[in-house]
């Protein structure tokens, strides 16, 4: 069944750039092993968890490590049979580039890859930061998506959950340019959050962990998620690591399943996390008893979540088709 996971083309709709840097690349970068050793440690919580992205992000603090680390994560989700990849990440200034500079390095190693793959851009808001520096980035990705539309797709809000807040004006005037949205939404309990990120209706929502009453949300919240059917983007590996699911069994997905609700499997930050696409499809057999033809299910419906164009999107349904029909007969 593991090879199964590993053959089986693959859809990654949230995959956080600096979080997906493998040790190779790390060490590529003249990080240290003992910087490389906290990075994939296993019993971290969520709050430890935010202070690991710093070993990647001291790694890539100029365009050309930026655009390096891109190219190298995209090849590594394509050799995991990862057909098309949604990668997020941070515009970030540093002391030799500035926040354009950064978006422009992603966008460079995203055109020059050699990869099998489709690849597309979301950039995200770190909740952390003020409003009015969030808005300086709004109007950089607004720039960026008309400068590079078949790239640039959408706008993501991340980062540690426990501050900062959801500025509903700068989602309403990024969808307002064309820009689609995925919100990190419940990752920790917080209700009346989650419920202003739910009544947006984004395109999609990252985790939802905190949303079913029994894994600490709320009837209410549940009802509306059930009546929005918003799909949801699944990180198995990441909720377990950073203790906001008890293990794989409990895990909130359950619900997910139980309901028919709309979701993906993803792998949320790779390196940090030790994880592949591919385990994560494992994972969701060993411990959510999901057969072969449900977790085919699972890619070809990660298609139509995807921000990929109606022609793109064709493709990827033929390919998935193509490999059902080779191999699953
Ligand atoms: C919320 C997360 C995250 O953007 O520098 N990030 N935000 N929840 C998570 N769950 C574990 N994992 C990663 O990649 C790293 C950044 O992604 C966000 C954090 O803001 C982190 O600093 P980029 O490429």
């Amino acid at each position: 069944m593991e090879k199964f996971c590993v053959s089986i083309p693959k859809i990654e709709l949230h995959a956080h750039l600096n979080g997906s840097l493998s040790r190779a690349t790390l060490k590529d970068l003249g990080c240290l092993e003992e910087d490389v050793q906290i990075y994939n440690k296993s019993d971290i919580d969520l709050q430890t968890c935010f202070q690991l992205f710093s070993v990647a992000h001291k790694a890539t603090s100029d365009v050309n490590s930026v655009k390096y680390v891109t190219k190298q994560v995209i090849k590594e989700f394509a050799d995991d049979n990862v057909l098309y990849l949604e990668l997020r990440t941070t515009p970030r200034e540093e002391q030799n580039m500035t926040e354009e500079e950064y978006i422009e390095a992603v966008v460079d190693g995203i055109t020059s890859h050699k990869s099998p793959i489709v690849v597309k851009l979301l950039l995200s808001l770190d909740r952390r930061r003020s409003i009015e520096e969030q808005r300086k980035t709004v109007k950089s990705i607004i720039k960026f998506k008309k400068l590079y539309p078949d790239i640039v797709k959408g706008i993501d809000l991340s980062g540690n959950p426990s501050f900062g807040e959801f500025y509903e004006d700068l989602f309403i005037e990024a969808r307002y340019n064309g820009l689609f949205t995925a919100i990190h939404c419940a990752e920790i309990k917080n209700d009346i959050e989650a419920e202003r990120i739910l009544n947006f209706n984004p395109d999609r929502i990252g985790h939802g962990t905190f949303l079913h009453p029994e894994s600490g949300g709320s009837q209410r919240l549940w009802q509306m998620n059930k009546m929005l059917q918003i799909p949801t983007e699944i990180c198995l590996t990441s909720n377990v690591i950073c203790r906001t699911t008890k293990s794989y069994k409990e895990h909130h997905i359950q619900a997910w399943i139980k309901d028919e609700l709309p979701f993906s499997l993803c792998t949320d930050d790779k390196g940090v996390f030790n994880t592949s696409l591919s385990k994560e499809f494992f994972l969701a057999y060993q411990h959510l008893n999901l057969n072969r033809e449900q977790l085919w299910k699972i890619s070809r419906n990660s298609i139509d979540y995807s921000f990929a164009s109606n022609r793109e999107k064709q493709e990827l349904r033929i390919k998935l088709k193509e490999w059902r029909q080779e191999n699953m007969q």
